[in-house]
């Protein structure tokens, strides 16, 4: 693989992706970067470099100093966060996105992996198996980022041939890396509340279905779409991808199964209106048909494996 830059490597994605890429293709072929540095355990265990995704001159000169050919973007506010602060969210979401389309339209870089998400889809969208192409009105800050950048990663494909892939992940639950300002953050909070007290009080309703997956599943599908043949890829704005739907309700009942004295409480707060707005099911049948993605995990495998390793950390 050519050297690769990973974007915004301290967060929950971030960090486990440039574990896997560096698994993958060695620790120099991966170049992670971040606005700041992150846990030291993860800065030094391969080369970084602190860049803020906004400064097209730094994104610029790391390129030319490393001889990247991919890029992976993953800075973003996510939806909870970028409530608060739409303008700063807006910037970011998109600048940083246009500074890596134009430097790969200007041959700079050949490959691009950005990010989307279900948030592309709004209120008005058929909630459940969402398909690929449907009525997106999305009706949060976040969304509405994600939603523009995949028309301009198409743009960008279609008038300059920019090799830009792209998913729109669901929740992504991971055990070793918090999440950062999302509404499916609860889902990871769950597990480290039903360990530590065995209660968890939770800021969605009890029936609030959406589409979730395993970051393992996750970072496979984000290595396997950029693995897959040039021609293989045949939406440019981004790939629907499913793996699993539940509620709070079926979380803990899952929980509870492995962990019969845990309790969960509900006291919804601004995020339910977001999860509100967001699909409850995916169909991602272009991207099981085009690239052969398969997902592995389901909600009673997920629960075993992140209580077995959160279990083993805090040992
Ligand atoms: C969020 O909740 O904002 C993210 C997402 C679904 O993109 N996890």
């Amino acid at each position: 693989m050519a050297r690769a830059l990973i974007i915004g490597a301290c967060g929950q994605i971030g960090t486990e992706l440039t574990k896997k890429l560096r698994s993958l293709y060695g620790k120099e072929a991966i170049i992670a970067s971040d606005v700041r540095k992150g846990d030291p355990a993860f800065v030094n265990s391969g080369p970084f470099e602190v860049v803020n995704a906004l400064d097209f001159n730094q994104v610029e000169n790391l390129i030319e100093k490393h001889a990247i050919k991919e890029v992976y973007l993953m800075a973003a506010l996510l939806s909870a966060t970028a409530e608060k602060n739409p303008a700063f969210a807006w910037d970011l979401n998109m600048n940083s996105l246009f500074h890596v389309l134009n430097l790969a339209k200007a041959e700079k870089i050949e490959k691009i992996f950005w990010p989307s998400s279900i948030a592309v889809f709004g209120p008005t969208t058929p909630k459940k198996n969402t398909p690929q192409t449907t009525v997106m009105e999305p009706s949060t800050v976040y969304g509405i980022s994600k939603q523009s950048g995949e028309r301009w990663c198409e743009y960008y494909h279609n008038a300059y041939g920019v090799d830009v892939r792209s998913i729109r992940y669901p929740g992504l639950i991971s055990w070793s890396t918090p999440p950062g300002g999302g509404t499916t953050d609860y889902a990871v909070d769950i597990y480290h509340k039903a360990l530590k007290e065995d209660a968890y009080t939770c800021f969605l309703k009890e029936d609030t279905r959406l589409p979730m997956m395993y970051m393992d599943d996750a970072i496979r599908a984000t290595v396997e779409i950029m693995q897959a043949p040039k021609e293989q890829i045949k939406i440019h704005s981004s790939y629907n991808l499913s793996a699993m739907d539940f509620t709070p309700a079926e979380i803990a009942g899952a929980i509870k199964k492995q962990l019969p004295d845990f309790t969960i409480a509900y006291e919804p707060d601004f995020r339910q209106k977001i999860a509100d707005s967001w699909p409850e099911s995916i169909d991602d049948t272009p991207a099981r048909n085009d690239w052969g993605w398969q997902h592995e995990f389901n909600l009673e495998a997920m629960t075993a494996d992140m209580l077995m390793h959160l279990n083993t950390k805090n040992l």
